[in-house]
């Protein structure tokens, strides 16, 4: 029986080595169905992400996205909608659900309490399913926590109009990502109450939202194993998000929070849990959600955990600006690795560099604020660059390494003004 892994990602390593020994499970789909996606996947990008589309003039609408997407605020892509940086500029630490940026892989499913609840079910239970109401959820001790949600592939398409690299994908710039302050229960409280056993290694929570079809395979719903340790750690049951209790297209009425982990470990509009004995598979950490290129081995990396290094100036690309006149540009950073420690900005293409003032104590799991000060001097375009470092001593590296689903981009993104 395999022990509780020490760590979180050497556990998913572990697990991989596994599955491509055939001793892991597929969970609602078929070993070789993966299989042959997996040999899509690593295949090069089958997908050219195109330049960032003109942002429509009129309310936008995104297929299966209930709330209202200003058009100022949000660009459509497919059935998500990403938020623009630079309506970012007036919203604090948090941002706020109208600002915050929503990742359907379908549509988002209208649910209601009352015939809601959760069930915990599995091989690592030492006795049947349990389910759990949602007053039952709301009797339970609460924490909160501020934490983010960003997609792995926010950023994916500076890979191609920065780096003129193929990645398959949804084109995000860098406006997939939202800080909220989340609400709920432990995991694992509710875990224990479920009746955890030893032998326990992998959960898997899965969606109630439709079956997601891709290429003509279903590949069932939502779901993405996590490991027990990580299960075991930081990870919420949110029921509120910001104060309110979740709007509908954020997983109303429950969803994970798995702070600084790629987004699609916070599954929205929770039904089930399994819990495993043993190691667990579906899409979203074989064929999805690991990195495949020549930089890495053939047959991938390990599932995808942390999210990568990043920095976003609160402006819009192209925004023109007034020689001789002091400017105030603003921004954030963030990493899942560790806290932001400084920001540095150069406003000539990276000639020169100075330290932006931090305008939030680093914390995990969220961004910092900084502004800094700019008078342009010479007229036609300026390049400003925003480079975040992190406690670890990281650094946003000039160029990211490909991989070919455009995950975890963490160079420094150029950002374009036309001074006047
Ligand atoms: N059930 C379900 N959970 C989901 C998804 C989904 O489509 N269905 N999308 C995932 C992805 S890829 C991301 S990035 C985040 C986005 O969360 P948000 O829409 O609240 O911003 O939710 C994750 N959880
Ligand atoms: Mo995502």
């Amino acid at each position: 029986m395999p022990s509780v892994p020490p760590t979180e990602s050497a556990y998913d390593r572990t697990r991989l080595r596994q599955w491509h020994l055939g001793h892991a499970r597929s969970a609602g789909i078929e070993r070789r169905t993966l299989l042959k996606l997996l040999a899509t996947a690593s295949a090069a990008g089958s997908l050219t992400v195109g330049r960032t589309t003109a942002r429509a003039a009129t309310p936008l609408a995104a297929p299966g996205i209930v709330k209202p997407l200003p058009s100022d605020v949000f660009t459509i892509r497919g059935t998500n909608a990403e938020t623009n940086f630079a309506a970012l500029r007036s919203t604090g630490p948090l941002t706020p659900v109208g600002h915050f940026f929503v990742r359907n892989h379908t549509v988002t499913p209208r649910l209601a309490v009352e015939n809601w609840k959760l069930t915990v079910w599995g091989s690592g239970l030492r006795g049947p399913a349990v389910d759990f109401g949602y007053d039952d959820l709301r009797a339970l001790p609460s924490v909160t926590r501020t934490a983010f949600i960003e997609c792995a592939g926010n950023g994916r398409s500076y890979y191609t109009t920065q780096q003129n690299q193929q990645v398959s994908g949804t084109a995000w710039t860098l406006g997939a990502i939202g800080v909220g302050r989340w609400r709920g229960v432990r995991l694992a409280d509710v875990l224990r109450r479920a009746g955890l056993a030893r032998g326990a290694v992998d959960i898997l929570p899965r969606g109630l939202d439709a079956e997601v079809i891709t290429d003509g395979v279903n590949l069932g719903r939502v779901r993405r194993p996590l490991p027990l340790a990580k299960a075991l750690d930081d990870v919420i049951l949110a029921y509120e998000m910001n104060g309110e209790p979740l709007p509908p297209d954020h997983g109303y009425p429950v969803r994970l929070i798995v702070p600084s982990w790629v987004g699609i470990s916070n599954i929205k509009w929770l039904g089930d849990i399994e819990v495993s004995d043993e190691p667990l598979y579906s899409p979203w950490n074989t064929t999805l959600y690991r990195l495949f290129g020549d930089a890495y081995p053939a047959d991938g990396s390990a599932p995808l955990t942390r999210q990568s290094l990043k920095s976003a100036f609160e402006l819009e690309r192209g925004a023109t600006v007034t020689a001789g006149q002091r400017q105030v540009l603003t921004g954030r950073s963030w990493s899942g690795g560790a806290p932001v420690r400084s920001v540095e900005i150069s406003t000539d293409g990276g000639a020169h560099w100075h330290h932006a003032r931090l305008r939030d104590t680093p914390r995990h799991g969220s961004w910092v604020r900084w502004t800094t000060d700019w008078i342009p001097r010479e007229r036609g375009t300026a390049v400003l660059l925003a480079r975040a470092t992190d406690r670890s001593g990281r650094r946003q590296p000039e160029v990211a390494v490909h991989n070919t689903q455009g995950y975890l981009f963490d160079a420094v993104v150029r950002h374009e003004v036309t001074v006047v």
